[in-house]
């Protein structure tokens, strides 16, 4: 049963077969490659990503706005004008119709992207971190904790930037039941540097079993997101003691900038990026190809049940 597609949506016809045929779909994420990663490397990176899910047996969906309509998997084409875009937008829930009313291109958030997939029924998302509550501000909560609370998927990243508010982030997906999985970790994944010493709600240590989490938690009648940690590949990751003060540094700088809102988190991995001689991004592309991979293996699994069950 394919459920219908509301007419604003672009389907690609690979998208489309996979769910003609209830094979494996990975959404992927846009953020990253309009205001994440600096060019070129947003659009090696987009690729990396997308071959790294087909490597899995599944079928990417990078998901964004193009041509006033939301696109759920992108032509090579359009990889290519959204990693040389200048005037993209950054699409959270707020944002789509910004977008779509003024013609421009959007990268999708991991809010964004988890609202565009659920509503294409995909039910597998990699990402590299999620936003959280930020410590410049005690009211700048990310909507990607919104959208972890609301919408019902999986959704495979590295943990948060200790950028944020780790803590307060944690407490917040605890407050709205949403299950953080440590795969492979008892501890949340910090981004780019190992796991440190906050808790994760339960350890995972294989595709299968996060497949059978999900499925009960959504049996139970819950309607939240599975947030699934998988930390950075350990020859890849930034020992803390050197990130954290780069990142404190940025962190300042964006105070003393008056620098807010949407623009804070682009601004703060720009400093950090900078202030690591470049360590930082090098740890960034390693674990999304990483979570791009784990979402293709995850979403692998679920597929072989649904079939099972056709
Ligand atoms: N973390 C990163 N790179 C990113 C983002 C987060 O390391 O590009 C993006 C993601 O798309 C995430 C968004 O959903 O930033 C969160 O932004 P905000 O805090 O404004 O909600
Ligand atoms: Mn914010």
């Amino acid at each position: 049963m394919t459920p219908k597609i509301p007419p604003i949506y672009h389907l690609a016809d690979e998208v489309i077969r996979a769910r003609q045929h209830g094979t494996a779909l990975v959404a992927l994420e846009s953020t990253v490659i309009t205001h994440g990663l600096p060019q070129p490397e947003n659009l090696a990176l987009a690729r990396n990503m997308e071959n790294a899910v087909r490597k899995q047996g599944a079928t990417p969906a990078t998901i964004a706005i193009l041509d006033d309509k939301i696109h759920v998997g992108l032509a090579e084409s359009d990889l290519e004008r959204l990693a040389a875009a200048e005037d993209a937008l950054k699409i959270s829930l707020r944002d789509f119709a910004t977008a779509l009313l003024q013609h421009k291109l959007g990268g999708t958030t991991v809010a964004g992207t988890m609202f565009a997939a659920h509503q294409t029924g995909i039910r597998v998302f990699a990402t590299g971190g999620i936003g959280g509550v930020h410590r410049e501000s005690r009211l700048d909560i990310s909507t990607d904790l919104k959208a972890l609370a609301e919408i019902p998927m999986i959704v495979v990243c590295a943990g948060a930037k200790s950028i944020l508010d780790l803590p307060a982030t944690l407490e917040y997906l605890e407050t709205m039941g949403v299950p953080v999985v440590g795969y492979g970790t008892d501890t949340f994944p910090e981004f780019f540097s190992p796991p440190g010493k906050l808790p994760v709600s339960v350890r995972l240590d294989s595709p299968a079993e996060i497949v059978r989490f999900a499925e009960s938690h959504w049996a139970l009648g819950m309607k939240s997101a599975v947030l699934v940690c998988q930390p950075v590949p350990a020859a890849d990751a930034l020992p803390a003691e050197e990130v954290i003060p780069a990142e404190e540094q940025a962190s300042r700088e964006a105070i003393e900038q008056g620098i807010g809102g949407q623009k804070l988190t682009p601004f703060l991995l720009g400093r950090v990026k900078e202030l690591t001689g470049g360590k930082s991004m090098q740890a960034n592309l390693a674990l999304l190809k990483n979570n791009a991979a784990l979402a293709g293996k995850i979403a692998v699994e679920m597929s072989k049940k649904t079939q099972k069950m056709a």
